[in-house]
């Protein structure tokens, strides 16, 4: 973060902290969805004799994987996958009531991933859906399906497209590269007006592929897009991978200000520490598998994130006033992984069982658990414990300085109290003050439980 400050012309167009109904449905979402579908999906990270299973490479960048090993003309029998695009058991309110079940509160879509085909029926390309067998518009049936299960619907779009002949990645320089990429920039305008023309019930766009020098050279053209798009759909939530300054900043301009209304760097990975977010609204995007995001067909020897791993991260972030995404790549029919059905299910019921800890509560100003994650709603106080101890105890630090405390205490899954006392053993008393939650002897659980407890003014 600059110190002097630094003179920026293309910066932030909204405020920091939004404080409009749809910014604050934003904070309160807790769980969302993302899916990766596309012609990818078809491949299923293993395809024409190529497999990247146990390596680095994500199965939606399979068109990317070539090497010196790849058959001949990779890319192009590639980009005729859509000819076999006909996803038969696709139904998105299956897929809605699916997520719904799980406890999200949102959906960010792939309309169209970096190789270029449109899961609508864009007018600006001939590389979309409507070329496909399947013909029908994707993107419609998902924004109709999920809205009508009262879930929020993003539009993921990655600006950079592998196969545009138009694009390129680096900043354009000769008159004839900046007639051709300024050609991509219209077209990449009037797709995402199209978007929000096609449907306009969605709340936002989730954008990806700006990293390139060719998109950040156009700071000025990016600018005014987001103000158009803006005024065209009030309201709209825009992350921070937009755009970025004339300077080259990208997610925070040269001053330290949040481009975007929510900090969108949190990509298979969540922040340790609540200071590190600065006070931003942020959302933490999850895959299952170690990385890939698009239908990856063998699961086994390799590890793929458990319920308990999932809820962990779930309540990890909202315990820091951020979204858990959690991503689901279905394959090339329409049918969500088996492992992904479970999950969804598992996460489902224990969300459903402890709602009230993780929808539109925020961060508690407590010293952080080892056992599991505070949260907070008005003067209730959650402690979702992952660690159960063994002697049955669960401590809680309150700084000294605290203007409340907890005082009373009960189990949020059968509303039974529990004895919550002062303690005065603990190494640090002149900075907090400890609790001590003891749980019944009997006490067992498969899974993360929560402790409710009641604030009150110190004594
Ligand atoms: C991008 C894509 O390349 C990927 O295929 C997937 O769609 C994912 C959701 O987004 O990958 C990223 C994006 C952001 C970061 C890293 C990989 N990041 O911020 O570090």
């Amino acid at each position: 973060q600059a110190t002097e400050k630094v003179e920026v012309k293309y910066g932030t167009l909204t405020p920091p902290h939004r404080t409009d109904a749809d910014m604050q449905a934003f904070r309160s979402y807790g769980l969302g969805q993302f899916i990766h579908w596309g012609i990818y999906s078809i491949a299923g990270n293993e395809w024409n004799g190529v497999s990247a299973r146990g390596g680095a490479a994500a199965s939606e960048w399979i068109r990317s994987w070539g090497g010196p090993t790849a058959p001949k003309d990779w890319a192009n029998t590639y980009d005729n996958l859509y000819k076999q695009f006909n996803p038969k058991n696709f139904d998105a309110k299956r897929w809605a009531r699916q997520a719904k079940e799980m406890g999200a509160k949102y959906v960010i879509f792939t309309t169209k991933h970096h190789d270029g085909f449109a899961l609508w029926p864009t007018k600006y390309s001939d590389y979309s859906v409507s070329a496909s067998p399947y013909k029908k518009d994707i993107v419609k049936q998902i924004v109709d399906a999920y809205t009508a299960e009262g879930i929020d619907v993003y539009l993921y779009f990655s600006v950079l497209e592998w196969n545009n002949p138009n694009y390129m990645g680096k900043a354009p320089k000769t008159d004839e590269e900046k007639a051709r990429f300024d050609k991509f920039l219209q077209y990449t305008r009037n797709q995402l007006l199209e978007l929000l023309n096609n449907y306009p019930k969605i709340k936002g766009f989730w954008f990806d592929g700006t990293w390139d020098a060719s998109w950040k050279s156009a700071y000025e053209f990016t600018y005014n897009l987001e103000r158009e798009l803006r005024e065209k759909h009030p309201g709209l939530i825009i992350g921070s991978r937009f755009r970025n300054d004339e300077h080259g900043s990208r997610h925070f301009d040269s001053n330290g200000n949040i481009l975007g209304d929510y900090e969108q760097g949190w990509e298979r990975k969540l922040p340790a520490e609540f200071e590190w977010l600065n006070g931003n609204d942020w959302d933490a995007v999850m895959t299952i598998p170690p990385n890939g995001w698009g239908y990856m067909k063998d699961w086994s020897g390799i590890y793929t994130k458990t319920t308990d791993d999932l809820l962990d991260m779930l309540m990890h972030a909202v315990s820091m006033n951020g979204n858990f995404v959690l991503n689901f790549g279905p394959d090339g029919n329409g049918n969500m992984h088996p492992e992904e059905d479970k999950l969804a299910k598992e996460i489902g019921e224990w969300v459903k069982q402890n709602a009230e800890a993780v929808y539109g509560v925020r961060h508690a100003a407590l010293t952080p658990s080892k056992l599991g994650y505070f949260t907070q709603k008005e003067d209730s106080l959650y402690l979702t414990v992952f660690n159960k101890p063994v002697n049955g105890i669960v401590r809680i630090a309150v700084p000294k300085n605290a203007t409340q405390v907890p005082g009373s205490a009960a189990l949020l899954l059968n509303n039974k109290d529990l004895s919550l006392k002062q303690s005065d053993i603990g190494l640090d008393l002149d900075k907090n003050t400890y609790y001590d939650v003891t749980l019944p002897k009997d006490f067992q659980t498969n899974r993360a439980f929560v402790i409710k407890m009641k604030l009150v003014a110190p004594k």
